[in-house]
């Protein structure tokens, strides 16, 4: 009796250890290249063209990246969209997309926008067109993101999750903006360059004609894993059930005394 009480003791305390080693863990942060960039309207003033492809090209040199800024004298720039290919399908998890601004020109940062993703085929949006392209899809706005930015700077959340950039307007820098999102397999973002009353010319953009430079765009991924079960956490399972059936029986015949 002694014996077979030994075995079910082990198998307990072995069923647990296996359990706790099957617990989930969170994969490591993944670069995941952006493609096909697209835009309503890329700048071709003043040196442009300034188009989204230009934004995840991997340059992060000066002037390279997307901007909007639509007549030299009229100087204005309105709401536009530009949108990217994932190269692969992104897992549910944790985002962080940061957008860097870094215009010789000092203050070229976008005051307003609205981050989004879709899980729509490839093929049906992002045609790779800077201007009048194909920026259509089922897009999914991400909400409570934690933003980072330049010192001195403030990021204002509003009722339709779109950013509010504020405070003291950095010479260049980067918004990091990260976010945990249930959406899987995800195949595109949108980026919104939106106009707002309270930006010079309603923006988007901090300069006085509302325009930006978004030099770079880029996106990590942090996937969560699937909470399920290993076999062997399973099996563990199993194995401290029939421990409970045996506990009982201990309890009734006393067998292990
Ligand atoms: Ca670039
Ligand atoms: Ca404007
Ligand atoms: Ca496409």
């Amino acid at each position: 009796m002694q014996k077979s009480c030994f075995l079910l003791n082990s198998l307990f305390v072995f069923s647990f250890a296996s359990l706790i080693s099957f617990q989930p863990e969170n994969a490591s942060a993944a670069t995941i290249n952006l493609q096909n960039g697209t835009a309503t309207f890329s700048q071709q003033l003043f040196g442009g063209p300034f188009t989204p492809a230009q934004a995840v090209d991997g340059n992060f040199g000066d002037p390279n990246g997307w901007a909007i800024a639509r007549s030299p004298d009229v100087q204005n720039s309105f709401s536009e969209t530009a949108v990217w290919e994932t190269e692969t399908d992104v897992a549910a998890g944790n985002l962080a997309i940061s957008m860097h601004f870094l215009h010789s020109n000092p203050g070229h940062l976008l005051g307003r926008f609205r981050l989004s993703v879709t899980t729509d085929d490839r093929s049906t949006f992002a045609d790779g067109l800077g201007t009048n392209g194909d920026v259509t899809a089922n897009w999914s706005v991400l909400d409570n993101a934690i933003v980072t930015g330049p010192s001195g700077m403030t990021f204002t959340t509003l009722g339709d999750d779109s950013i509010l950039a504020g405070g003291t307007v950095a010479a260049t820098g980067t918004y990091t903006l990260n976010y945990s999102t249930t959406i899987d397999n995800i195949t595109g973002l949108r980026l919104e360059a939106l106009e707002h009353p309270t930006l010079a010319n309603n923006g988007p953009g901090f300069p006085g004609n509302g325009n930006f430079l978004l030099t770079e765009i880029t996106l990590d991924a942090t996937p969560v894993q699937e909470t399920v079960p290993e076999p062997a956490g399973i099996l563990s399972l199993l194995v401290a059930a029939g421990f409970g059936v045996a506990l009982k029986n201990k309890k009734r015949n006393e067998v292990c005394d």
